[in-house]
């Protein structure tokens, strides 16, 4: 899928929209979610413009890939549900429901989750 520069993730990097953020680093950026699911409800997301996984996998470099990983572990455990538990969920493609085409992960937590629903 081409990425569309004028997504709206790509018009928060590029501060033209503003966001509630939670943390930056140099290749990754975690912000609340404008419309919380659970309690604690953050988006993190790559810098780097990828739509999916797929993408990100096979054009990301390595250090782009640990710090995306590595990010969504820090904020689970600043956001305080690192004890408690959190689900971790991308979105993926017209069957995967995602509506920014913006690769990103959901971070949910803050009260029991129930059991995933596929
Ligand atoms: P998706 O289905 O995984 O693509 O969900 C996109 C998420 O981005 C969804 O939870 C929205 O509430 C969220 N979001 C946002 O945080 N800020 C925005 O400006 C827009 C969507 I548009």
């Amino acid at each position: 899928m081409a990425y569309d520069p004028n997504n709206v993730f790509a018009r928060i990097l590029r501060g033209e929209i503003p966001c509630s953020k939670v943390r930056e680093d140099e290749h990754t950026l975690a912000f609340h979610d404008i419309n919380p699911q659970t309690p604690t409800h953050v988006l993190v997301i790559p810098k780097g413009a990828y739509v999916s996984w797929s993408d990100f996998a096979e054009t990301a470099s390595d250090a782009e890939i640990a710090a995306l990983v590595r990010a969504v572990g820090v904020v689970a455990r600043e956001q305080g549900v690192a004890e408690d538990g959190y689900r971790v969920l991308s979105n993926i493609g017209p069957h995967g429901n995602q509506e920014v085409e913006h690769l990103h992960i959901h971070v949910f937590g803050g009260r029991p989750l129930g059991r995933m629903v596929p």
